[in-house]
């Protein structure tokens, strides 16, 4: 702040935003907002990102706050520009990203007087938040911000804060807030009580089964000397299973509508299942008759997807340390044995289209998926876009050291891999990012091509040209119904991002794959390799449920197919 200038609002949302170490801010100015910006471009400290669709912002900010694990933030300008930011929003908090959001607004003098670009930020991001206020005075700004990031790091969500155009432009009022969030690393312990209740079961069982989740990715080599000592199979969800596959000698699979009958089959017949940090979706998978324990962070989680016998909220590596000398070990490996025979015999089918790598103008995707995990980087980002580069992904991707992936799990979006990137590479320059796009997803918010090569992010855009929604082509058929308005018309989406200014190439015939494929990774700066592969590639894997589910009068026909 330039001595001798009274601190405004807007200086004071720029400083705060600031000291408590956001490093990006992705959004678009405008009206309301163009103080704010202008705050922090005088400030210094943070940047802004400036993208071409704000829903890509709020994207873009949940990958970095899930990448590093710290605050990230975006911003809207009145009206349609904070509109813009709700599905990102969404998806940020079912995430449990912690991301800031700043809605600026019309003047608080006009509310309700359906005044030009007015809308009410509370009431639109009413269900995706962890905080929403909106500030009507200056004195109120400085609180609602430390509280908004506060609840948005400790509870693990979207922070939300209304800022009217009248407000941002006032006199800061200082306050006794403080300006830096308090990240907590105190994490909750089991008792005694609920480690004897939850050994008892393990002990008294014949079976054993593991189902984890992400919660349960800081403590994987415990969960691998449990499932070791209890002979019991580690299924996992689709979020965690890249970090967890790895380490643990007894993964069976993820679980799940595109997931592997090996981990369902487990998961469903074992006497015990222990349930670790997970936030699985879909209830139906999980046994009515069998004891099953469960342990999360989060007290709300418990019993939320199914009954639960011993529900324990704690960290899961506190949980797995305290548990792991109490319980017996098992002699007995046939449980063991089935469900890694069974995830065995599904990794062999695997292999059979990869060796078929389709003719020119049908790629096979599970061929270029096995590709890429042959070529990408040990310690790679993948961001996946909803659709049939979920099934691929989960089934050719594996863990070669510190690959993560992420991709809109919970929420289910379409859209999300290439905002996600470019949210990834501000947060780990040094890794390579890879984006893996449906045709579909890719041209939802296309814009951010230009965002790319603004920036000149060295991201990679893997688009897999299918020609078509493919999962809900795919969708559409399985409940019986024709596949109708599921086509696409594509241009060349290598020739298009070239002329924007990318390393990029269509590749059509599989035998090219592999060279394109090493040159498009091995570029400098943006780039994209857009693949034709085959429209009516399908999976033979997908789970008996989802055979069920798809059923027309089946009341899960319409599910969400990704799950957490
Ligand atoms: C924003 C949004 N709109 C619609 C859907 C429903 N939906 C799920 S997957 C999908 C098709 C995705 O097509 P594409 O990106 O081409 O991927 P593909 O399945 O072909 O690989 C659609 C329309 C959604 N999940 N999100
Ligand atoms: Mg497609």
């Amino acid at each position: 702040m330039e001595t001798g200038k009274t601190k405004k609002v807007a200086d004071q949302v720029a400083e705060m935003i600031a000291d408590a170490g956001v490093k990006h801010i992705y959004a678009i100015t405008g009206d309301s907002l163009n103080d704010l910006t202008d705050a922090l471009s005088r400030d210094g400290r943070v940047k802004f990102v400036h993208m071409r669709h704000e829903e890509s912002g709020a994207f873009a900010a949940s990958a970095e706050a899930q990448l590093t694990g710290r605050l990230a933030a975006c911003a809207g300008s009145s009206g349609p520009g904070h509109v813009h930011l709700i599905n990102g929003l969404y998806d940020a908090q079912r995430s449990n990203a912690p991301v800031l959001a700043i809605a600026s607004t019309c003047a608080s003098a006009v509310f309700g007087t359906d005044y030009f670009q007015e809308t009410n930020p509370t009431l639109l991001f009413s269900n995706c938040n962890v905080y929403n206020e909106m500030a009507t005075t200056p004195t109120q700004v400085p609180h609602m911000l430390q509280a908004a990031m506060q609840e948005a790091v400790g509870r693990g969500g979207v922070g939300i804060v209304g800022l009217p155009a009248d407000v941002i432009g006032q006199p800061a009022v200082d306050s006794y807030a403080s300006t830096t969030p308090i990240y907590t690393e105190r994490l909750p312990e089991p008792s005694g009580d609920e480690i004897e209740a939850a050994a008892k079961l393990i002990n008294e069982a014949s079976t054993v089964a593991i189902f984890a989740g992400s919660g349960a990715k800081n403590a994987a080599a415990l969960v691998n000397e449990l499932s070791d000592k209890v002979k019991a199979p580690v299924g996992t969800t689709y979020k965690s299973q890249l970090e967890l596959m790895g380490k643990c000698k007894n993964y069976v699979g993820h679980m799940g509508y595109l997931g592997m009958w090996s981990a369902e089959d487990a998961i469903a017949s074992a006497d015990v299942l222990i349930l670790i940090g997970m936030n699985f979706p879909y209830p139906g998978f999980f046994p009515t008759d069998k004891k099953i324990i469960q342990v999360d962070v989060r007290a709300e989680r418990l019993g939320r997807k199914t009954k639960v016998d011993v529900g324990v909220r704690a960290d899961a590596s506190l949980f797995l340390s305290a548990l792991l000398p109490k319980v017996n070990a098992k002699a007995d490996t046939a449980f063991l044995d089935k469900a890694l025979a069974d995830y065995a015999a599904i990794k062999e089918k695997f292999a059979e289209p990869v060796a078929k790598p389709g003719v020119k103008g049908a790629i096979r995707p599970e061929f270029m998926m096995s590709l890429l995990d042959r070529l990408a980087d040990d310690n790679a980002v993948f961001t996946v876009d909803t659709g049939m580069n979920n099934v691929w992904s989960s089934h050719y991707l594996t863990q070669k050291s510190d690959r993560r992936m992420i991709g809109s799990f919970s929420h289910g979006s379409m859209a999300n891999a290439m905002p996600m990137a470019i949210g990834a590479k501000f947060a780990c320059p040094d890794r390579q990012v890879i984006a893996l796009c449906g045709d579909g997803g890719f041209a939802m918010l296309m814009g951010e091509l230009l965002t790319i090569v603004q920036y000149n992010l060295p991201v990679k855009l893997l688009v897999a040209d299918n020609r078509s929604l493919a999962f809900v082509k795919w969708e559409m058929q399985m409940a019986g119904l024709t596949p109708n308005e599921t086509e696409l018309n594509n241009p060349d989406f290598g020739k298009m991002a070239e002329v924007i200014g990318f390393h990029a190439e269509t590749v059509d015939d599989p035998l090219q794959l592999e060279d394109a494929m090493r040159r498009w990774l091995a570029a400098d700066g943006p780039a994209l390799l857009s693949v034709v592969t085959d429209t009516n590639a399908a999976s033979f894997s997908f789970s008996e449920k989802l055979m069920d589910s798809a059923k027309p009068g089946n009341p899960l026909s319409n599910f969400a197919p990704i799950g957490s």
